[in-house]
């Protein structure tokens, strides 16, 4: 059944963008809107069930890029790096039964994963490194979201120019993902200030904006319309998709 939907919609695609009958469909309100509801299930269906491709070592690029907002540079983040962030605490809170702050040490005493795979950035530009960490839904397992819970927003320690906070949010089902993971390591060496240490959210289904560096919490939230601009995220706050699946 899901898979005849999703090639009803890419059919419906196709004619919609190259073909004079999709011109006519296109100029036809009902036909958008079913379009519309579609893609929405085609995104759910990929961003949950579908696998991001896994590479080998002899493929992991030797540098990691770095992008987006500076590292941060305040008082707070220096001593985190200068004890080695023994005092850091990733705080888990709202619609969880066990709320609670997590030491580096006890994440790192948690089932680790790894991975090799792509990062995408929106920006046209790809790189491939390998990460290690805990799996997001071992994390959430381990908390207990609610049922009232829908989505969970990550907090993150830098700021723009501006001062606002960069932020980003998955759905419970692209968290639960099992390739989504809250990285600790990078190219077998423990995350650097640079690429989001201590903590920082990979999730190689998704666009890069969306792996999250410098986590400082999670919230479990049943909707995210009251957290700064109510996009769902820094970037998205300025337009960018929420929906970022690759
Ligand atoms: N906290 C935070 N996370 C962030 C960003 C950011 O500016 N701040 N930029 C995002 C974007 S657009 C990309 S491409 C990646 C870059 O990660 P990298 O520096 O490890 O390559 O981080 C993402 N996560
Ligand atoms: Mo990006």
């Amino acid at each position: 059944m899901n898979r005849k939907l999703f090639i009803a919609t890419s059919i419906s695609s196709a004619l919609a963008a190259c073909s004079p009958i999709g011109t006519a469909l296109n100029n036809n309100q009902k036909f958008h809107a079913a379009l519309g509801s579609a893609e929405k299930l085609n995104h759910a269906l990929i961003g949950t069930r579908g696998m991001a491709r896994e590479y080998r070592d002899g493929d992991v690029d030797r540098d990691f890029r770095v992008n987006g907002l500076p590292t941060p540079s305040d008082s707070n983040y220096q001593l985190l790096v200068a004890r080695h962030f023994e005092p850091y605490r990733l705080v888990i809170d709202g619609a969880v039964e066990r709320r609670g702050g997590f030491s580096l040490a006890q994440l790192q005493a948690m089932q680790q994963t790894t991975q090799i795979t792509r990062h995408d950035c929106v920006e046209g530009w790809s790189v491939i490194g390998k990460w290690t960490g805990v799996r997001l839904r071992d994390f959430l397992a381990a908390v207990g979201p609610r049922p009232d819970a829908r989505y969970a927003v990550f907090y993150c320690m830098d700021k723009d120019d501006q001062n606002t906070p960069y932020y980003e949010s998955l759905d419970l089902h692209q968290a639960m993902h099992p390739q989504t993971l809250l990285a600790l390591r990078l190219n077998d060496a423990p995350l650097d200030p640079d690429h989001g240490a201590p903590v920082r959210l990979r999730v190689p289904t998704q666009l890069g904006y969306k792996s999250a560096k410098w986590v400082w919490r999670i919230e479990l939230v049943g909707s995210f319309a009251t957290i700064y601009s109510g996009a769902g995220g820094y970037w998205e706050d300025q337009g960018y998709e929420w929906y970022a699946g690759i």
